[in-house]
């Protein structure tokens, strides 16, 4: 095989961007229109966003399964961070019709600046620090539009620098946690998810002002189990021509604890402290293992 063509990323005012998301991308952010009715999905990478996505969609087509199955994943919301832009205004969300969904992993620094001002539905999902780690890791493995990392050991410490791909785990969480009483915003863990998925739906559903029919619920929460998500060809990245999944499947495990399969001792010792000291002053709070 030849060799995979790996994207190079860079910094933008502090933060480290893969080249996918353009400078035009992020200059665009600062005029983006949002509009009042969106319906936004916002995470760091590997939080839950697909998972979420599903969820949200289904729930959006009055949780008729086989309607939002219709589409892969991948083309039923628009990935702000990496639409093909020409330059501003992003000529495909402006043709898009309303609701729009969207989904962002930008950080607040380059988060589009009208998002505060109009207000539409934001859920987002955040994920314990560790695992969103591990998972990000390995996507590095299997996504070649990104760079790969030598080793864990290598990604650790540049996770714990906040120098990786779409910023700060620490400044994301924290910062949407500040916003999580806005009545726009819906905040949900992805280790909630793992322990009472249809608890989740149902927050999600409410938040939206959706209803779910009778007996409706037990049918979405097995179509969204991982097992299922992972055999689904609409969820499971199948088509998405960028990751290659003999490297890392885009479904991986979907466990909570996997993190205790690569970080060592001394690595946890350090994160811990790091935890301790960033998270120092916010009331958030993740679970490392169900
Ligand atoms: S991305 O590329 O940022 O949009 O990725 P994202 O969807 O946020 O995260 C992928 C991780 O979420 C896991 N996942 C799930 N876990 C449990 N149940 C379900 N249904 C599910 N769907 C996706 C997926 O396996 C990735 O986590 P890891 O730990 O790598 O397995």
């Amino acid at each position: 095989m030849p060799p995979v063509q790996r994207g190079i990323d860079r910094i933008v005012d502090g933060v480290r961007h893969p080249w996918v998301t353009t400078d035009e991308i992020l200059e665009a952010m600062k005029t983006f229109e949002v509009r009042t009715d969106d319906i936004w999905v916002i995470t760091y990478p590997k939080a839950g966003t697909t998972w979420m996505q599903e969820i949200v969609s289904i729930l959006y087509h009055g949780c008729d399964i086989q309607k939002a199955d219709e589409i892969s994943i991948l083309k039923r919301f628009l990935f702000l961070d990496q639409q093909k832009t020409d330059v501003p205004p992003h000529n495909e969300a402006m043709r898009m019709p309303s609701p729009r969904l969207i989904k962002t992993h930008l950080p607040p620094k380059h988060m589009a600046k009208q998002l505060i001002i109009k207000k539409p539905k934001i859920v987002y999902v955040g994920r314990n620090p560790k695992d969103n780690a591990v998972s990000l890791y390995n996507f590095h493995r299997a996504n070649t539009y990104l760079r790969t990392y030598e080793t864990w050991d290598e990604f650790f410490d540049a996770f714990c620098a906040d120098d990786v791909i779409d910023g700060s785990w620490f400044d994301m969480n924290i910062y949407w946690w500040s916003l999580r009483n806005e009545e726009n915003v819906l905040f949900i863990k992805y280790e909630d998810m793992r322990k009472d998925l249809a608890s989740v739906i149902e927050r999600v559903s409410k938040f939206f002002g959706w209803s779910i029919p009778d007996k409706k619920l037990q049918d979405i929460v097995k179509h969204c189990t991982f097992d299922s998500m992972k055999k689904n060809p609409k969820t499971n990245f199948s088509d998405c021509e960028n990751i290659d999944q003999s490297l890392s499947a885009f479904m991986r495990k979907g466990e909570v604890g996997d993190w205790k399969n690569y970080f060592t001792k001394a690595q946890n010792a350090k994160f811990d402290k790091l935890y301790a000291d960033r998270m120092k002053g916010s009331s958030l709070v993740f679970e490392f293992e169900l």
